[in-house]
């Protein structure tokens, strides 16, 4: 009888997660031992646990389907926690498999122990601490279900080690996947019946909204209502590009949000929450719908949203309608010194069709997606959950999802700092990750926020604390340091022949470009 550690990876890979981005220590060490036994599973090392969860994020967008990750106890899952946040609110799947000491051993309370059942709540809405080596395999279906949702979740299976050693455990067939709820036939009449009507109307849009099929549901909705599209702030995976219909982003700052929506008599809600600022400000509302708007509820992301949007093209009549597509429209190349505008344009220049834009350029990124608006079919992957240090773990799991698609990791320098360790893992596994080093040598967007609350001048300790200078890192040394080829460039010519060519020699490489912050 297999032991309960090859009997887990069986089950793993039989119900379709083949995928194991690992961070092992003793307590899993049955489990790193049993790979060689399952050959269909991949198992990716990290050097660090935010890649790990980071990357099992990526690759649920990409591959529709979970990962699995390998993690040490709690400390191990403590590690991994802010990019599980992250990949919760992008409600992706996500399997974590965490290790514990052995059953009997747990008495002794020793260096490692911990309550990981507690570490694991925050982030999962399913998490259980397997008992036996027969339950084992059936705990990790249940595991697999729970994640899948709908919508995806992050679900963390807890293995003690004589759980995982012991023998009697056999593989258990997969769960049936449950189905997403639709949206009543009410509420699509009152929803068609608010879009029919007079007043300006948006729609926000969420989810699986954002990809193409749901996306040209929206995109004929607006063409027989008049009906502006937008994307929620905190995209997991958006497709655009030239012959897809456009949709505007919400911005971050919550001033811009209620301009952008400014005028809007009702807004329909597909796959999301309604708008709200991700901080409060003083003397500020929190929600972002502006006066005067009705939000309208349509299709929770718990809800076959694509299914609805489509019931609702029927009630509306529009089935024949033409979307609007956007034309192809690449920005001309920028020339000059740089700044993190024309590292944008640059971008847009050269995108190749069906590229990855994993992009965590925060300040930098203003510009991004207007210079890639018109570019060949690509889609954008953003930061959730706001905890920073997502873009090069998400690029990593991309890559591994989508093997013949390249990735260019847009990344601003103090978030890539968390979670540098990608570019090893970039590097091992030979990716085609173009990343991108937007270093304006700060934490800008903190010193926006000193602008913001009335601050004219920060003192020194204040400055301190937002300034990546003295001494200034050198991402050319940390990514030719974790194996990658590595280069900065001085001038927007030099970057977009350096993009062209890193396009044309499937990656991974890193170009460090140096600008001024905001
Ligand atoms: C896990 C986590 N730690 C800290 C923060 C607070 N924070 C938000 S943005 C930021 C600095 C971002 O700097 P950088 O990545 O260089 O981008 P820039 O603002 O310069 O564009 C920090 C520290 C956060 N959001 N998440």
């Amino acid at each position: 009888m297999p032991n309960g550690a090859y009997a887990l990876i069986r089950t793993l890979v039989g119900a379709g997660v083949d995928t194991c981005f690992t961070n092992p220590g003793t307590s899993e060490i049955y489990v790193v031992a049993a790979l060689d036994s399952v050959p269909e599973m991949r198992a990716v090392l990290t050097l660090f646990e935010g890649v790990a969860t980071g990357a099992a994020d990526g690759y649920a967008r990409m591959a529709d389907a979970p990962a699995a990750t390998l993690l040490h106890l709690g400390p191990g899952l403590g590690n991994g926690l802010a990019n599980l946040h992250n990949a919760r609110r992008a409600r992706v799947p996500v399997v974590n498999i965490v290790g514990d000491h052995a059953t009997y051993h747990t008495r002794f309370d020793t260096p490692l122990q911990s309550d990981i059942e507690t570490v694991a709540r925050n982030v999962s809405t399913w998490v259980r601490t397997s008992r036996t080596a027969d339950e084992l395999p059936l705990d990790a279906v249940e595991a697999i279900a729970a994640a899948m949702g709908p919508p995806g979740q992050v679900a963390t299976l807890i293995v003690p080690a004589d759980v995982s050693w012991h023998d009697g455990a056999e593989p258990a067939a997969p769960l049936e996947p449950a189905a997403a709820s639709v949206v009543a036939g009410e509420t699509v009449e009152e929803v068609a019946k608010a879009l029919r009507g007079s007043g300006r109307k948006g729609m926000l849009l969420g989810g699986q909204a954002l990809r193409e099929r749901g996306l040209l549901a929206a995109a004929r909705i607006a063409a027989v209502t008049g009906t502006r599209l937008f994307a929620e702030r905190n995209v997991a995976r958006l497709e655009r590009g030239a012959g897809l219909p456009a949709v505007e982003r919400l911005a971050y700052w919550p001033e811009l949000v209620l301009k952008q929506l400014d005028g809007l008599q009702h807004l329909i809600l597909a796959g999301t929450a309604a708008p709200r600022s991700s901080f409060a400000y003083e003397g500020k509302d929190s929600s972002l719908v502006p006066p005067g708007c009705e939000a309208h509820g349509f299709a929770p992301p718990i809800a076959d949203v694509v299914r609805s949007l489509e019931d609702l093209v029927e009630a509306l009549d529009a089935a024949d309608a033409t979307p609007t597509l956007q034309s192809e429209l690449v920005p001309p190349r920028p020339s000059g010194p740089l700044t993190a505008e024309k590292v944008c344009q640059a971008v847009g220049a050269t995108l190749p069709e069906g590229a990855i834009l994993s992009d965590e350029a925060l300040t930098s990124a203003l510009a991004l997606p207007s210079s890639t608006a018109g570019s060949p079919r690509h889609d954008w992957l953003t930061l959730t959950g706001g905890a920073i240090g997502q873009g090069l773990p998400v690029a990593v799991g991309a890559a591994i999802a989508c093997p013949h698609r390249p990735v260019i990791a847009l990344q601003a320098d103090g978030s890539a700092l968390y979670t540098i360790q990608s570019l090893w893992t970039m590097a091992r596994e030979q990716l085609d990750v173009t990343v991108v080093i937007f270093n304006n040598r700060a934490y800008s967007i903190l010193k926006t926020e000193f602008e913001r609350i009335g601050v004219q001048e920060a003192g020194p300790k204040a400055q301190a604390q937002v300034e990546l200078g003295n001494p200034n890192i050198d991402f050319v040394a940390l990514g030719t340091g974790l194996g990658i080829s590595s280069r900065r460039v001085d001038t927007a010519e030099q970057l977009t022949g350096v993009l062209e060519q890193a396009v044309a020699d499937p990656g991974p490489h890193l170009i460090e470009t140096v600008i001024p912050g905001v």
